[in-house]
């Protein structure tokens, strides 16, 4: 019947809402123009590091081509992307920022 149907289908729903979310890693690009004290000062702004770990994680980035620099459920990890893409284009620069599940 649809009221059994319906059961089903409900018993699905809250089966997958007490499943964890699915995370993913926000990503800073390397870039040959980006000034490396913009880059530690966004990862400190945006993603809640101090200054020594920020460098850490900056350093990386230009030595390797690209780091993470913090693992978020989706919404969270599309909205830092959008504020360090905007930030950077205000400043002028070049820096690039991407997101992948984890
Ligand atoms: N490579 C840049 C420079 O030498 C520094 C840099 C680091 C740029 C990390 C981007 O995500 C980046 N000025």
């Amino acid at each position: 019947t649809k009221d059994q149907n319906d059961t089903v289908i409900e018993r699905t729903e809250q089966q997958q809402k007490l499943q964890p979310p699915r995370m993913y890693q926000v990503l800073l690009l390397n870039d040959d123009y980006t000034p490396m004290e913009f880059v530690v000062s966004i990862i400190q702004e945006y993603f809640n590091k101090d200054r020594e770990t920020a460098t850490q994680i900056m350093l990386k980035v230009h030595r390797d081509g690209k780091g993470m620099c913090g693992v978020y459920p989706k919404d969270i990890a599309s909205t830092k992307v959008e504020l360090v893409l905007t930030h950077a284009r205000k400043a002028g620069h070049p820096l690039q920022c991407v997101m992948e599940e984890a």
